[in-house]
């Protein structure tokens, strides 16, 4: 399989959808609708709204269904990346290779872009009940994974406890909460919530549950990994960030070696979650390698 090109198409799929779900309108407002433009279209992977597509598939369901909740993924991944680099948070320069949203547009307006972003993904959410109310409940359950693992219990809650450990040696217990719940628990619920809208049985869930938990696990860490040793260039942001605000991370607790290793345990673990299935599970299984090995 061609991963690069596969992931390439779903991602041009993903970008005209978004396209016609942002506003842009010449309006009072209309600098709110650049600035939220500006970030969607900064050249992002599209990996989460990939997954729920991916997951969605997998399950036999419908991707024409799934495709709103990949796009509210997409809205709240970009949302938390704008609110990130602001200047009271990472206050970084650089995000997707380009200037970051409050550098363009000045931080007031970085901060309402990432509130449009977060209240547009619900919108858009809705509407799928409000526009057919066929399988309501399905419809709920997938919001409602999405609601929650970007929420206080989720990603909200890894970014407190980053911020609170900032300048200072966590355990490896803190620094699993941090990296279960500001990276992992997006890819969980991309997973989960595509998995449902697709009509998922019980054990499917369950078997894709625990290759979202391996896998988003793993991304985290090479994220970690690649603040280390990456290539400025093709992460599209500057290295060394993690150091440079005195964070802990998985390979300043236990080394680069150690680190890779761990990586290469959960893709195998988050295989053999999944393999049971065959064929079917075949683009999950590559679209984890490209995740957690980051071969860009
Ligand atoms: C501000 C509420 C709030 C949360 C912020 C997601 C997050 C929490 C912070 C972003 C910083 C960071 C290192 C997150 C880890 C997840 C990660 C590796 C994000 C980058 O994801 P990619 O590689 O980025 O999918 P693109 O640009 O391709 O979408």
């Amino acid at each position: 399989m061609d991963i690069k090109k596969e992931l390439q198409q779903r991602a041009n799929d993903i970008d005209n959808a978004l396209d016609t779900l942002l506003p842009k309108e010449s309006t009072p407002q209309e600098i709110i609708f650049k600035s939220m433009r500006y970030s969607i279209f900064a050249g992002g992977k599209r990996l989460r709204p990939i997954l729920v597509l991916a997951s969605c598939e997998f399950v036999g369901g419908n991707t024409k269904s799934a495709m709103p909740y990949a796009c509210a993924m997409e809205m709240i991944h970009t949302y938390s990346l704008i609110h990130d680099d602001l200047p009271s948070m990472d206050n970084d320069d650089y995000r997707r290779g380009k200037l970051t949203n409050h550098k363009i547009f000045g931080e007031a307006m970085a901060i309402l872009a990432g509130d449009g972003l977060l209240n547009l993904a619900y919108e858009t959410m809705l509407k799928t009940g409000i526009n057919d109310n066929t399988n309501l409940e399905q419809k709920f359950k997938a919001i409602n994974e999405i609601a929650s693992g970007s929420g206080v219990i989720g990603m909200i809650g890894g970014q407190v406890v980053d911020i609170l450990s900032e300048n200072k040696a966590i355990d490896s217990e803190t620094l699993h909460f941090i990296h279960s719940n500001k990276t992992a628990a997006l890819i969980i619920a991309s997973i989960r919530a595509g998995a449902i809208v697709g009509g998922a049985t019980e054990e499917e869930l369950d078997d894709l549950t625990k290759f979202a938990k391996y896998i988003g696990y793993g991304f985290q860490i090479t994220d970690d990994i690649l603040d280390v040793i990456g290539d400025e260039e093709k992460l599209g942001k500057k290295i060394g960030s993690d150091v440079q605000n005195n964070k802990s991370t998985y390979t300043s607790l236990y080394g680069l070696e150690a680190a890779q290793q761990k990586v290469d345990e959960l893709f195998i673990k988050g295989v053999e979650a999944i393999e049971k299935y065959g064929k079917k599970a075949d683009f999950l299984i590559h679209l984890a390698k490209y995740l957690v090995k980051r071969d860009y």
